[in-house]
């Protein structure tokens, strides 16, 4: 039998022997025209971003260099939760929090769709690392795609091309692993047939299997379906590696703070997609004397360093951050970065002078071209931007980048922030009593549903550190992973876990805190709390500030309001517990009875 040549496939720029092999697999099963090995350069940027203008799929923009407008297809606008597996070998590893199914099964059918999958296109092979490039273990991967949208979009989010393959053969021959991230839109095209600005597939998988540190992502082109660096391999499969090695993959964002008298202290904090994480990770402080700087706004791997403490580490290279909302008063900073060019935005709005626009920027134009194409005009009944419309953007280029947002040691975390949007209940802010009652409030935590996902936003559900979607395991296993994370380093080293609410409501809905800069206040308190300098009351939930402890000189809100958004009321509490209860329960019997022993001990408190 003689192998069937495919222009490029053997063009490659490494001698990876499992490399080499799996993408003469895949492109013998994907049939596409050619192969090409991305290197990452800027003219291969400029080739692509061109041949993305001429497709329709991008809009040039006009008054920001270098940046680029897409629409995607209606029906492809987020991260499909129903269509994700965890394809473990044995189902109870997949748990109760994923969909799962026989990896033989999914493979069969996968296959069948993969068959052919990419005729008439160019198969492109991306090369990329999570993390610095001059990590002592590099993170590394591949992902194959059909997609030009997706290999621009992994040159901003990621390290990848040249530099990135250069790291997969050792001066002395060694051959690293990787992981190997197979992304197809599934739209094949036959001979003539003309193309559509937004190809992609109906029928939609993204499927992770762990075991095999393996991605296969089938149907669609948008965000973390198809940028298969970020959350499949940074989070879902990142939290398996990290189970077995002892580390912890985390849907958190990382900040350094330094202070009047210029300590410095880092920040990781946990919320739900679209609550807010790029927003506290670009922060302006409303308070004199502090400063933000940024590391990371979405992901962070944390390991222990060798003095004991938790070590946190960005794997991207950009932002993907939600752009409705995002301006000069909730994110300048996010605006500056987007200001510099090189971005990409996404089922946002375009003006007619060719820029872009979205709901939350100041007011409407009077014309824009809506996400969906059509004319959009301040009377307009629907959205001009979709809600989970993104920019991608380097953060590089970032003013407020910390300088060691890059190094391989990562930076000592202090405090951990779990966050997530609750009308009620949830004071603005609470310490835990210690990491395992901490463990126990991640457990817990629970958010209203954003439209960063396909489904009904508003509702209330359980989101365990942030992380429902991106435990790539079972989530009792992974609580337990938590519980021992912190028996394995000393008390005094191990970062202190706060529980905040950004977005209590009042009886007429107002959110009763100003939020955005003014969240320095908390950052404040935290720090001082850690410095043993600030008070707090001890309540059954465990220490809650007064307004009179937060620093609120010369705050932008209401100190009525303020106090409604410090308040424990036991009564809601109470009514909070059935609620853990039966989240538990849905745990099953991979719950760690320490967290059962917190509920009891939590009931025990509120009488
Ligand atoms: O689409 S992504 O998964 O990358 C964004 C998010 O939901 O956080
Ligand atoms: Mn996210």
């Amino acid at each position: 039998m003689t192998a069937v040549t495919i222009p490029g496939v053997d063009q490659a720029p490494t001698t990876h022997h499992r490399l080499l092999a799996w993408v003469r697999e895949v492109a013998e099963l994907t049939s596409p025209d050619q192969v090409v090995w991305v290197d990452g350069s800027e003219d291969e940027w400029t080739r692509l971003t061109d041949k993305l203008v001429d497709a329709g799929t991008f809009t040039r923009l006009d008054k920001k260099p270098n940046s680029f407008y897409a629409a995607s297809d209606p029906n492809d606008v987020a991260r499909v939760e129903e269509r994700t597996f965890i394809c473990s070998v044995d189902e109870a590893d997949a748990g109760p929090t994923n969909n799962w199914m026989e990896p033989a099964e999914m493979k069969a059918i996968m296959t069948e769709l993969y068959r052919g999958c990419m005729r008439g296109r160019t198969m492109y092979v991306i090369p990329f690392c999570m993390g610095p490039l001059d990590a002592e273990k590099p993170m590394l991967g591949v992902e194959i795609t059909d997609s030009e949208y997706v290999v621009v979009s992994m040159k901003i989010m990621t390290r990848m091309g040249t530099k990135a393959l250069d790291r997969f053969v050792d001066a002395d021959g060694t051959e690293r692993d990787f992981v190997p991230a197979l992304h197809s839109i599934g739209a094949p095209l036959a001979e003539g047939q003309a193309d559509v600005a937004w190809p992609c597939n109906d029928t939609k998988y993204i499927v992770h299997f762990p075991e095999e540190r393996l991605i296969w992502s089938f149907g669609s082109g948008y965000g973390g379906n198809a940028l298969l660096g970020k959350k499949c391999y940074s989070l879902r499969i990142a939290s398996v590696i990290g189970r077995d090695e002892g580390w912890l993959a985390e849907h958190m964002l990382i900040l350094k703070l330094t202070s009047p008298e210029d300590k410095v202290y880092y920040v990781a904090a946990a919320f739900p997609s679209a609550c807010g994480k790029t927003n506290l990770a670009m922060l302006e402080p409303t308070i004199p004397g502090w400063k933000v700087e940024t590391i990371g706004d979405d992901i962070a791997w944390m390991r222990f360093g060798e003095d004991g403490r938790l070590y946190a580490v960005n794997p991207e290279n950009g932002f993907f951050g939600v752009a409705p909302g995002t301006d000069y008063h909730t994110n300048p900073n996010a605006m500056r970065t987007i200001a510099k060019g090189n971005s990409l935005f996404t089922n946002v709005a375009l003006t007619d002078d060719g820029d872009i626009w979205w709901e939350g920027m100041g007011e409407a134009p009077a014309h824009l071209t809506g996400w969906k194409g059509g004319d959009w005009t301040p009377d307009s009944t629907e959205k001009a931007a979709h809600p989970n419309s993104r920019y991608c953007t380097p953060i590089d280029q970032c003013d407020t980048k910390a300088p060691e947002w890059d190094d391989p040691q990562g930076v000592p975390i202090s405090a951990i922030f779990f966050g997530g949007r609750r009308a009620t209940t949830i004071p603005l802010v609470t310490e835990s009593r210690d990491w395992q009652h901490g463990t126990f409030m991640g457990a817990t935590l629970s958010s209203e549903t954003t439209a960063a996902a396909v489904g009904a936003v508003g509702v209330v559900r359980r989101d365990p550190m942030a992380m429902l979607p991106f435990i790539g395991y079972n989530a009792g296993d992974y609580f337990n992973h938590w519980i021992e994370t912190g028996k394995r380093a000393d008390a005094t080293k191990l970062p202190k876990i706060f529980y905040v609410n950004w977005f209590r409501r009042g009886d007429d809905k107002r959110f009763l805190w100003p939020g955005f800069g003014e969240n320095s206040r908390i950052l404040k308190w935290a720090i001082e709390r850690i410095e043993g300098k600030a008070s707090a009351r001890e309540t059954p939930i465990g220490w809650v500030p007064t307004a009179d402890e937060l620093d609120l000189d010369g705050v932008d809100g209401d100190r009525a309001d303020i106090d409604a958004a410090l308040e424990f009321s036991a009564e809601e509490w109470r009514a909070e517990l059935p609620l853990i209860e039966e989240w538990f329960d849905k745990i099953g019997d991979k719950l760690p009875t320490p967290l059962r022993d917190e509920l009891e001990a939590l009931r025990q408190r509120l009488g």
